[in-house]
């Protein structure tokens, strides 16, 4: 038979292993697949970024990926999930699918104020709608030819601004209105956090405003994987031939635009790939899935020669920041049992005030709140506490001694009961120290835009006339420009990428099979 074309993928995230479903299942019927193919993975797990872990016995917890974001027929993610059986039935529902949401559930929440008392529902709902109101006003700037300001946070902080001034003066009860306005202020300041978590940035000031809507949402109330996320990538992998994925294989740089002979087989190659092991791999194909992270720290170095200035500028410009979880368990719950969230508000503090610098002495305070794991009976007591930004990053400096004190400090001013008992067990995840990652994931900061994640999905060379073409493909969360952040965006991705060198080949296109 006339030689397969080689491909190798980098990164055994859910892009590159989606990538690899699709073209080694090209022709389910045959077994002989169209594609002679690896995957090299520079951990010795799969999955990248959906990681779930354990804290104590058998309860799951994710470090990453959470919900499958709009779980509905058109996420591919559920799609396959669904196709696994990795779903329970509520989420496979109709109902659940036809959820016009627009994120996670919000099942029953309770919200403490620093002074140690529970904020009453109404109020923290209302300030809940203004927030969503705003972001929702900051998405209208797909189309616009001028934005008003550069960043999502600064129109959302100038909406604010104006409302407040255009708020009624009451003459009367000046100090109880000024401190109505005060907590309402506070509020919104912990839910700029949340949204920083949302975003996975440092500060909303980061976000760019223009493209900001063009993130799209799904229908669907968000679900999670009873057994894990997981399940996902480990179902993939498990159905790609044995010897597919060669693991603890960091690459160390492409070398592109070549024409390397293979002294056993006669053939010549355009693409080398080096290993940090020193072996060298040769391909007609490479598709790399690394984060945006790890290219933004070794761009310089990853690829030789180096990526088009277009394409140098896109990974410089894009953002990516860290969001973390803290999972702490409790011997007792401190909350109530049917309670899916646990919100903390800083009475003093403003989203139009200067954030704190002092990390070492504030940086719990950038945690909006925690998940309550729900049911108990599966769980226990484990809440699950996200931080986002500069916070997060310090707090990966941190032993868990010092960041479970803190947090028993938080939890006992929040609830004013200063004898609660500390949680007797910690698990965080720390992204931004985790070499192949260096971060979450991406968000369009100021200074870039969607067409800079277009740039970044072009593949090399990008005048193919007079070499061969489709040398390097680029997939990974950070390609998609309307899924971006997202495992489905991640998986989409990975199909894109499959499906231009099926095109290439004119090989039959084929639905992915799933074995
Ligand atoms: C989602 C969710 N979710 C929380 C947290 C995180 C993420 N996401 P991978 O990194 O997986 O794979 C690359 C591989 O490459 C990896 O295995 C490396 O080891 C390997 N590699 C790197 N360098 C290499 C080298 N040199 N050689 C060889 N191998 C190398 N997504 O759908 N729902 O709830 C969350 C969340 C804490 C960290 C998430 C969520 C993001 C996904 O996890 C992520 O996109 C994909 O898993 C990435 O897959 P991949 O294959 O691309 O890379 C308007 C607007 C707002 C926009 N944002 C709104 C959406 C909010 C996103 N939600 C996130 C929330 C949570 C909680």
């Amino acid at each position: 038979p006339p030689a397969r074309p080689r491909v190798l993928i980098v990164g055994a995230g859910l892009a590159g292993l989606g990538a690899a479903q699709r073209l080694l299942f090209l022709l389910p019927h045959s077994r002989r697949s169209c594609f002679d193919l690896r995957l090299l993975e520079a951990s010795g797990r799969v999955g990248g970024r959906i990681r779930s872990g354990k804290l104590t016995g058998d309860q799951v917890v994710e470090m990453g990926a959470h919900w499958i974001h709009g779980p509905s027929s058109g996420n591919p993610v559920f799609r396959l999930a669904a196709e696994y059986g990795l779903l329970d039935g509520e989420a496979l529902s109709e109902a659940n699918q036809r959820v016009e949401a627009g994120g996670h559930p919000a099942g029953p929440s309770v919200c403490y104020s620093s002074r140690g008392q529970r904020l009453p529902a109404g109020l923290v709902d209302a300030v809940g709608l203004l927030f969503s109101s705003l972001l929702e006003e900051a998405r209208q700037f797909v189309r616009a030819d001028r934005v008003p300001v550069p960043s999502v946070g600064q129109y959302l902080k100038e909406a604010i601004a104006q409302r407040l001034r255009d708020g009624p003066e009451e003459e009367e009860e000046e100090e109880e209105e000024e401190e109505a306005k005060r907590l309402k202020l506070a509020l919104l300041s912990m839910y700029f956090k949340l949204e920083c978590c949302v975003s996975g940035t440092h500060s909303m000031d980061l976000v760019a405003l223009g493209p900001f809507g063009e993130y799209a949402m799904l229908p669907g109330l968000d679900c999670t994987f009873p057994n894990g996320y997981g399940g996902l990538t480990d179902r993939i992998s498990a159905s790609l031939p044995k010897g597919t994925i060669l693991f603890d294989k960091p690459v160390r740089t492409i070398r592109w635009g070549r024409a390397c002979l293979e002294e056993t087989t006669g053939r010549s190659f355009p693409v080398q790939v080096e290993c940090e092991d020193g072996e060298m791999l040769l391909a007609d194909h490479v598709i790399v899935t690394v984060p945006l992270g790890f290219l933004k720290a070794h761009q310089e170095t990853f690829f030789s020669p180096l990526l088009p200035t277009r394409k140098m500028a896109a990974i410089k410009h894009l953002g990516f920041g860290t969001n973390n979880k803290i999972f702490v368990e409790f011997e007792q719950p401190f909350w109530e049992p049917d309670c899916e969230m646990i919100e903390v508000v800083w009475v003093d503090e403003s989203p139009l005030a200067e954030p704190a610098a002092d990390l070492q002495a504030s940086w719990f305070q950038k945690i909006p709140g925690f998940i309550v794991l729900q049911p108990p009976e599966r769980y226990g007591y484990i809440l699950c506490g996200f931080i986002a930004g500069k916070e997060a990053e310090f707090l990966e400096t941190l032993s868990d001694t010092e960041v479970l004190m803190a947090l028993t400090q938080l939890f006992r001013t929040a609830t004013g009961n200063p004898q609660l008992d500390p949680p007797k067990k910690i698990l965080r995840s720390t992204w931004h120290s985790e070499p192949y990652t260096k971060g979450s994931y991406s968000y369009v900061a100021v200074g870039s835009s969607g067409d800079d994640i277009d740039a970044l999905a072009q593949p090399l060379p990008e005048e193919p006339r007079d070499s061969k073409p489709l040398q390097v493909l680029f997939a990974g969360e950070a390609t998609h420009r309307t899924f971006y952040s997202t495992t489905h965006g991640a998986l989409l991705s990975g199909w894109r990428e499959a499906d231009r060198l099926i095109h290439l080949y004119d090989l039959p296109e084929s639905p992915h099979a799933v074995l």
